[in-house]
């Protein structure tokens, strides 16, 4: 049975939760307190994750870190969602690489400022942020305009990568993903459709917080 510790606001656990339920896995989550700063105790650091990083999974007495690392072993592990060829899976890490860089980091930043931050965001680094994020969706969106998923004709985990935020309540980021962005609105709604998906917050621990700001 996989342990996978995370919480619900957490869309870089989406995205490995996501993953083991599309692969009809067995998994337990373990929460993470992550609100109350759990990531930050030096305890927690030396026994889950030097990086004071959630995701984390436990494969039997292996601990793997880094949503891109361990939908890579999973994927590699049971077979599926890899994509075909190397180059396919080439292309794949290429895109994961974007997402942890570009895609989910300045719109996971930028969500967490704008509902879960302990002091009202600043406007001037909420329009710095914006203006990443605009880029990097951008980049995205007309990426999708020719293609079903990010690689190839079927989803890989460059699309459970790329898709961890994005089934957030738009009040969160208050980020209008679909009318701006109507490839990556049609792109997530083809990955609801995916054998496995759930609401975040139907599947992962946690409780629910209002956005504050
Ligand atoms: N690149 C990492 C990012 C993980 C990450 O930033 N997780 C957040 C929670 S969703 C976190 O633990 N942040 C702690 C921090 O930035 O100090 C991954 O994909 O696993």
């Amino acid at each position: 049975m996989y342990r996978l510790h995370g919480f619900c606001q957490s869309g870089n656990t989406f995205k490995v939760a996501f993953l083991l339920r599309a692969l009809a896995q067995p998994w337990e989550p373990v929460y993470v307190d992550f609100m109350h700063g759990v990531t930050r105790e030096a305890g927690w650091r030396e026994t889950a994750n030097e990086m004071g990083e959630a995701p984390v999974l436990d494969d039997g007495p292996r601990r793997l870190s880094q949503s891109g690392l361990i939908l890579t072993h999973l994927a590699r592990k049971h077979g599926a969602f890899q994509g075909k060829t190397q180059e396919e899976q080439d292309e794949v890490l290429r895109w994961i690489l974007f997402d942890n860089h570009k895609f989910t980091s300045y719109f996971a930043t930028f969500r967490f400022m704008k509902a879960f931050g302990p002091a009202a965001p600043d406007p001037a680094v909420m329009a710095w942020l914006r203006g990443r994020i605009d880029n990097a969706f951008g980049i995205v969106n007309k990426h999708l305009a020719a293609r079903p998923f990010m690689v190839g004709t079927a989803p890989t985990i460059a699309d459970f990568s790329l898709c961890g935020y994005l089934f957030f309540p738009v009040e969160e980021s208050g980020y209008e993903v679909e009318t701006r962005f109507p490839h990556i609105h049609a792109w997530r709604t083809r990955l609801k459709a995916v054998p496995g998906w759930a609401d975040p917050y139907e599947i992962l621990p946690g409780e629910r917080i209002a956005p504050r700001w």
